[in-house]
């Protein structure tokens, strides 16, 4: 077989490839499915997908047909390899008139691998450190081959896949295009956990409204320009007020269905009275049940992969043993107890991408236990509680063991020490609704003040280094009314204090939510990779319309080259 570099451009026609990998495996809560991996091309294809939710047709958007995607494992030091296809129907952007900022493109695409730390791989082509760089936007009916080499040292642990085609990321992404990626290494080995269950717990959103042309099907398949109008609940096209029935949203849809390993378990219906209530109407459907034996430990690896929503999580009648935030183990696992849990935060806080691995075991009393997303308002919506899923602990008895220590990450380790630090920025996600740059939108989703620009780098780091970065919100005069989830890709970061707190050592993670009127501290050390990579706020719709940015890893040894 042809050896592709990753300079592969787009859409290219390749030489023959080998076949597609071993079996696909959908995320369930049997545990320890079987997944694509190993050293062959992995084929993921994305297209529309027709199929009934709670008894409603809906055409949403998928990978090789499953939603969430299939499971994607790879172990540290091997070669992933994925030809990333896209057969999504053409959309009609004539109207577009250019703002990146817009939503617009839909039938456009591209891969990112959320939380791994791998070459960049947003900008054409893969690995460039051409600033003027555009990003790759696979046409529909074209593809393009990715080649991963995953460090020898990356951290075991669940990240995940999504489109990241500026404009078109939100869409695709509340319409069913996510998966789990799953890194297996040192960590699955300790004995404890190898005897454990392995349960994902996969959580994605499906935005809908009703189709245009079939009143019966609901979809997001909203025409260029057109502004869902959360409060009044109408779509407007440039300020005016159409008769369509779905549009792009900045925060709301007529329905959305919370997932669970790709099944409902939270409906919200948009009330359709203009200008009254704004808020969603909640309701829980039927949650699916895990059975645990009393005694049992099994390990959960749950994602947040939903567009928007801050999930504060709690499972009842147990005591949480934490053991690794986006993908990064902590080296001892961190026990929240089962009662005097965080009323905001919970046993713990899973802003948008943000994921948690944790165990634990099943109460020596049987009965019905619940992971649930507690309420809370410190975001554009309500976000009503839900229950996730249940836990029914029931059968033998069993005694198993809970680990004592975890192996080191030795790609985060030694932990950064403050005098590392050669540099602190700050980053403040501002804006304003309505907007005064983004009218089309109507609203703007800023950081510094600026807007996402394609072309600009507002922040060049040198490799090797470290930074500390200040993240924080403009106070509420200025927009800062709610909270904003900051991610950075390639490099993982250390949570140094949340609003003057001190966080144990050790909190590696890739993002974070910043929470209204309080500043979080983070350092990260630009570890391996140059290139042009972005940071952003991963509230999806926030992104597509503006808030990122941007940024540069320069190798400084390398400046000798401008002559
Ligand atoms: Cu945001």
């Amino acid at each position: 077989m042809d050896r592709v570099t990753r300079r592969e451009l787009l859409g290219g026609s390749l030489a023959a490839v080998a076949g597609v990998a071993g079996t696909v495996s959908s995320a369930n809560a049997e545990g320890d499915a079987a997944s694509l991996g190993g050293d062959d091309w992995i084929e993921l294809e994305c297209a529309m997908k027709e199929m009934v939710l709670d008894g409603n047709r809906v055409r949403l958007r998928a990978y090789n047909d499953q939603i969430p995607g299939p499971t994607i494992t790879v172990t540290p030091g091997s070669t992933l390899r994925i030809r990333m296809k896209n057969a999504l129907p053409p959309y009609d952007s004539s109207a577009w008139n250019g703002d990146h900022n817009v939503p617009h493109g839909l039938d456009h695409t591209s891969l990112h691998l959320h939380g791994m730390d791998v070459v960049p791989h947003l900008f054409v082509p893969v690995g460039t450190s051409d600033p003027l760089a555009p990003m790759i936007k696979i046409p529909p009916g074209e593809h393009l081959d990715y080649v991963f080499e995953i460090p020898e040292n990356h951290p075991p642990g669940l990240n995940w896949y999504h489109p990241h085609k500026h404009g078109a990321t939100a869409v695709q992404a509340a319409s069913g295009m996510a998966g789990p990626l799953i890194v297996k290494g040192a960590l699955d080995e300790v004995p404890e956990i190898k005897a454990a269950r392995s349960i994902p717990l996969v959580i994605q959103d499906i935005g809908l409204f009703p189709s245009e042309e079939d009143p019966d099907l609901w979809t997001y398949e909203p025409v260029q320009n057109a502004i869902w109008q959360t409060y009044g609940g109408y779509v407007t096209i440039h300020g005016e007020r159409t008769s369509l029935r779905g549009g792009f949203t900045t925060g709301d849809y007529r329905l959305r269905y919370y997932l669970l390993n790709g099944t409902p378990f939270f409906r919200e219906t948009h009330n359709d009275r203009p200008n009254e209530d704004t808020n969603p109407v909640a309701s829980q459907l039927t949650p699916q049940r895990i059975t645990v034996a009393p005694g049992e430990v099994v390990r959960f690896l749950m994602l947040n992969g939903s567009s928007d929503n801050l999930m504060p999580i709690v499972v009842d009648g147990h005591d949480l043993h934490l053991i690794a935030m986006d993908g990064v183990n902590f080296t001892q696992a961190r026990t929240i107890p089962a009662e005097g849990y965080s009323e905001t935060d919970g046993q713990f806080l899973l802003s948008p991408a943000n994921r948690a691995e944790f165990l634990i075991k099943g109460n020596a009393t049987p009965g019905i236990y619940q992971i649930r997303q507690i309420p809370h308002n410190r975001q554009f919506l309500d976000s009503a509680a839900k229950i996730i899923a249940e836990i029914e602990v029931t059968g033998p008895a069993k005694d198993m063991a809970l680990p004592d220590e975890l192996p080191v990450p030795s790609r985060e380790y030694p932990l950064i020490k403050p005098e590392e630090v050669s540099r602190v920025r700050k980053i403040v996600f501002t804006g304003s609704v309505p907007g005064i740059i983004n009218t089309v939108v109507g609203g703007d989703y800023l950081i510094n003040h600026a807007i996402y620009s394609e072309m600009e780098v507002p922040t060049v780091v040198n490799l090797d280094s470290v930074e500390e970065w200040h993240l924080s919100l403009e106070d509420s005069h200025h927009g800062g009314v709610e909270g904003h989830p900051f991610h950075i890709h390639v490099n993982s970061f250390e949570v140094v204090s949340i609003g003057g707190i001190e966080q144990p050592p050790g909190l590696i993670q890739d993002t974070i939510w910043v929470p209204i009127d309080q500043t979080v501290v983070v350092r990260m050390r630009f570890k391996e990779y140059i290139g042009k990579a972005v940071y952003h706020c991963h509230i999806l719709p926030h992104e597509d319309t503006g808030m990122m940015q941007n940024f540069l890893i320069v190798d400084p040894a390398d400046r000798h080259d401008h002559s």
